[in-house]
C-alpha cells in the first residue's frame, strides 16, 4: 500500500556559474520525492527543473505543490506492487505536469525493483550495458576558462565529449568561441553545442554553416520548441548532426519530430518525457524511425540522474552518449556512496532499484525549511 508521498526540495549551489541561453544558474533546486510504502520500502524519485521557470513550465515550487495537493492524495491507500494502475490513474487525472507525474513513477518503480531485489534496468526490460559515455558542458561564458576546464577533464579521464552552451552572446561571437575550443582541443575530442533555442531560423542557417565547416559534431535545439518544422527545414540542408531537446515532451512529440524527419538525434530526458516509461517509448519512436539516441539530463542530483542512468542503460543503440554529468555540477551530494564516474563513464548502479541510498541527516539540513 501506499503510505506516504514527501516532496523535498533542496537548494545546492553549483560549482562554478553555469550560464544557459535561458538562465544563468548559481545553485541549482533538487526536488525530491520519497515514497513509503505499507511494507516498510521506500522509494525516492527527482523532479528537478533549470531555471526556475525559464527553461520548463514546471517549478520546483510547482511541483511540490502539486504533487502535495493534486497528485499525492490519489495515489495513496493504491497497491504499492501495482506501478502501471497508478501510473495510468495519474495520466487519465493529471494533465501536464511532466516532471511531477516522471518523480512519482520513478519512486514508485524503485520501492518496486528493490520489493523485487532487481536493479532498476532490470524492471525496464533490461540492461544492455553497464556504463555509459558521459558529457561535460562547457558553460563559464569566458573561452580560456572553458578549454583549461576541457583539458582539466581529459587528464582526470572524466570527459572527451564536451558541449558548449551558446545563444546568448552574437551569433558571430558564439561561433568564433566554439571554434577557438574546438582547435585547442584538436580532432579526437567531440565538441557539440547547445543553442537552447535562442536562435532565428535564418540564425540557425548562418551559424550551423559555420560550426559544421568547423569540425563541430551535434547542433542542439538551434530553434524554438514549436518550430518543429523549421527543424526538419535545418536537419534536410545540413549533413552535420542535429539534435531536439526542447522540442521533445514526450512520445507524441517524438512521433511527430520522426514524421516530418524533424531531427537526426533525440535528447532523451526522463523529466520532459513525463517519466521512465514514456522515455523508452521516446527511445522506441527513435529506434524505429532510425533516429541515433542521446541520454539528456536537466542537471539533476543523484537520484535522477540515477534513474535517467537504468534508463538509458536498456537502449540498444545510444551512439550520441549521455550528459549524466548533474551531480558532478554541484557543490553538494545527497547520496551515501556518490555514483562512480571513470574512464569517461558513468558506472550503473548494480544493487536493487535506484541502486543508491539517500544520506538522511544531510538531507534534513540541506532542504529547504
Ligand atoms: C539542456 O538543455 O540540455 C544539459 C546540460 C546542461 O548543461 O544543461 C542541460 C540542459
Ligand atoms: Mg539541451
Amino acid at each position: 500500500m501506499i503510505k506516504t508521498i514527501e516532496t523535498i526540495l533542496v537548494d545546492v549551489p553549483t560549482i562554478r556559474p553555469h550560464k544557459l541561453s535561458v538562465a544563468i544558474m548559481n545553485a541549482q533546486t533538487l526536488v525530491l520525492v520519497r515514497v513509503v510504502c505499507g511494507d516498510g520500502i521506500e522509494g525516492w524519485g527527482e523532479a528537478t527543473t533549470i531555471g526556475g521557470l525559464s527553461y520548463g513550465e514546471e517549478s520546483p515550487e510547482s511541483i511540490k505543490t502539486n504533487i502535495d495537493t493534486h497528485i499525492a492524495p490519489l495515489l495513496l491507500g493504491m497497491d504499492a506492487s501495482q506501478v502501471g494502475k497508478a501510473m495510468a490513474k495519474i495520466r487519465k487525472i493529471i494533465q501536464g505536469n511532466r516532471f511531477a507525474k516522471c518523480a512519482i513513477e520513478t519512486a514508485l518503480l524503485d520501492a518496486q525493483a528493490r520489493r523485487l531485489k532487481i536493479p532498476l534496468s532490470e524492471l525496464l526490460g533490461g540492461r544492455v550495458r553497464d556504463a555509459l559515455p558521459v558529457a561535460w558542458t562547457l558553460a563559464s561564458g569566458d573561452t580560456s576558462k572553458d578549454i583549461a576546464e576541457a583539458e582539466k577533464m581529459l587528464a582526470l579521464r572524466r570527459h572527451r565529449i564536451f558541449k558548449l552552451k551558446i545563444g546568448l552572446r552574437s551569433v558571430a561571437d558564439d561561433v568564433a568561441h566554439v571554434l577557438t575550443i574546438k582547435k585547442a582541443l584538436g580532432d579526437d575530442v567531440s565538441v557539440r553545442v547547445d543553442v537552447n533555442q535562442a536562435w532565428s531560423e535564418l540564425d540557425a542557417v548562418n551559424g550551423i554553416a559555420a560550426l559544421e565547416a568547423g569540425g563541430i559534431d551535434l547542433i542542439e535545439q538551434p530553434i524554438r520548441a514549436d518550430n518543429k518544422a523549421g527543424l526538419a527545414r535545418l536537419a534536410s540542408r545540413f549533413s552535420v548532426a542535429l539534435m531536439a531537446d526542447e522540442s521533445l515532451h514526450g512520445p507524441l512529440d517524438a512521433f511527430d519530430l520522426a514524421t516530418i524527419a524533424g531531427a537526426d538525434v533525440f535528447a532523451v530526458k526522463i523529466t520532459q518525457s513525463g517519466g521512465l516509461i514514456p522515455a523508452i517509448q521516446v527511445a522506441t519512436v527513435a529506434q524505429l524511425a532510425g533516429i541515433g539516441l542521446y541520454g539528456g539530463t536537466m542537471l539533476e542530483g543523484g537520484v535522477g540522474t540515477a534513474a535517467s542512468a537504468h534508463v538509458f542503460s536498456t537502449f540498444s543503440d545510444l551512439s550520441y552518449g549521455t550528459e549524466l554529468f548533474g551531480p558532478l555540477l554541484l557543490t553538494e551530494e545527497v547520496l551515501v556512496e556518490p555514483l562512480v564516474y571513470k574512464d569517461f563513464m558513468l558506472q550503473v548502479p548494480n544493487k536493487p532499484g535506484l541502486g543508491v541510498e539517500i544520506d538522511r541527516e544531510k538531507l534534513n539540513f540541506l532542504r529547504r525549511k
